[in-house]
């Protein structure tokens, strides 16, 4: 201490008070640049915390990435009434998703659901183009369609060996899951769902007996469906009196020929079932009833559709179709389904709406899972991974609730659902001269 203030030189009492205070005046100096070292410390913090919170102010965070999927659907064409009702149904799980309807997905999703939805017209070209860029443009991350098993057959394959899981949304032909390990379907096959209708036609005419079976034979879901007809055909004792077969391109007086020979056989036809799609049948029926059948009809998944009242001038009233969706499902998922359908396009959903909406949802509830298992948005995952990983928790659905009820996949992709419904039309004329159709429902 001594030498701090000025060495050897004698001081006296001064000089000892001098020590004295400037000891103390060094303990309070460190005392006080301490408090000033943590007072700008603490400036320093809230500097760098106002800055952080200005950044985030002034530059917006990176929006989500986009959650995108194909959809191909033919929406022109033969069977363009379903395609658009399918659209009208993706379209609006996409609202239920993006607004977060509750009852729809597990969890939500990191970003919004981005439907690429594209028209595939009926062909297999015309859907090999669109699943095709979907794969290697788009870079979808799955693909919802095609709409008919026909396209299905030609492009599922290529999806498969890319890798892209799909989902059909209304391919009921046998062999589609069996496509390939990326391959499901939410729409019931043939052989679940057509025998229905012939089971409530026979409670609705007992008297029935001798039946003509008939099918497009240039479309595999028509091909397969007649079959399933014909198998149910000779389980139920009944019997198959006449056979024959139209295609697709089909319309008017081209079905004279195939409609006489039903009228003409012998024995006399009392049931007349139809596997086709919807234009070709719709006009089959309309030339039947012209020439003069007056006997009940079995409609295939084809006719569906409640426009086919309107495609036929009425001439398809009393039809009997079976079906995989059961309007009146008491569910909340069903009911805001039905309802908020009904508001926004003017119209009941009927099953291809329905099963597209599923589609969708199921699709992105997969997303949903493996984002949950992984923790990080599916978009950070490298892109075959992330298709694979998807793949791979689609083989997990169970139970999983829909506008269809609960339903689950096989280790195959092949959807399990409980129900079968069967509906029978009704046509209604409007006042303003128009007709359109009601699917009533008969059963279950
Ligand atoms: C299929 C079908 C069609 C009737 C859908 C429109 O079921 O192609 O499998």
């Amino acid at each position: 201490m001594e030498s701090l203030v000025g060495g050897d030189r004698p001081c006296g009492r001064m000089c000892r008070h001098y020590r004295i205070l400037l000891a103390g005046d060094i303990e309070e100096e460190g005392m006080m640049s301490k408090r000033r070292r943590s007072l700008l410390l603490l400036l320093g913090v809230l500097v760098i915390a106002a800055v952080v919170v200005l950044f985030q102010i002034l530059v917006p965070a990176r929006p989500p990435e986009p959650i995108v999927f194909g959809v191909g659907l033919a929406i022109t064409g033969v069977v363009g009434t379903i395609g658009e009702d399918q659209r009208q149904g993706v379209q609006l799980a996409q609202d239920f998703i993006n607004q977060k309807q509750p009852g729809v997905l597990g969890r939500s999703l990191s970003g919004p659901l981005d439907l690429r939805i594209e028209d595939t017209l009926d062909t297999t070209d015309g859907a090999g183009a669109v699943i095709d860029r979907f794969i290697n443009q788009d870079r979808v991350l799955c693909i919802i369609g095609p709409t008919l098993s026909q396209q299905q057959f030609s492009t599922g394959p290529v999806a498969n060996t890319a890798g892209v899981p799909v989902i059909g949304p209304s391919n009921t032909a046998a062999g589609i899951p069996q496509i390939g390990e990326f391959i499901f379907r939410v729409s019931a096959p043939v052989a679940q769902v057509a025998p229905n209708a012939l089971r409530a036609a026979l409670n609705l005419f007992p008297n029935v007996r001798n039946v003509a079976q008939v099918n497009a034979t240039n479309d595999a879901f028509s091909v397969s469906e007649g079959g399933t007809f014909r198998q149910a055909i000779a389980d139920t004792g009944l019997n198959l009196a006449f056979q024959g077969t139209f295609l697709t391109t089909d319309r008017g007086t081209g079905f004279d020929q195939l409609i006489t020979n039903i009228l003409n056989n012998n024995p006399p036809i009392d049931l007349l079932v139809i596997s086709g799609l919807t234009n070709d049948s719709s006009s089959l029926i309309q030339e039947a009833r012209a020439l003069g059948y007056d006997g009940p009809i079995v409609g295939g998944n084809g006719l569906n559709d409640p426009n086919v009242a309107r495609l036929t001038e009425g001439a398809a009233e009393g039809m009997v179709v079976a079906t995989a969706y059961f309007p009146g499902l008491q569910t909340a998922l069903n009911q805001t389904f039905r309802q908020r359908y009904q508001e926004r396009f003017n119209e009941s959903p009927g099953q291809f709406p329905a099963q597209a909406f599923t589609a969708v949802q199921v699709c992105a509830e997969a997303v949903a899972r493996v984002e949950a298992s992984t923790s990080q948005p599916i978009t950070s995952l490298d892109l075959a991974s992330a298709r694979r990983a998807i793949q791979q928790e689609l083989l997990q659905f169970s139970g999983f609730e829909t506008v269809l009820g609960p339903i689950g996949f096989t280790s195959e992709g092949e959807i399990i659902q409980q129900n079968a419904f069967v509906t029978r039309l009704t046509v209604i004329e409007n006042p303003d001269g128009t007709i359109s159709g009601e699917q009533e429902l008969l059963g279950g």
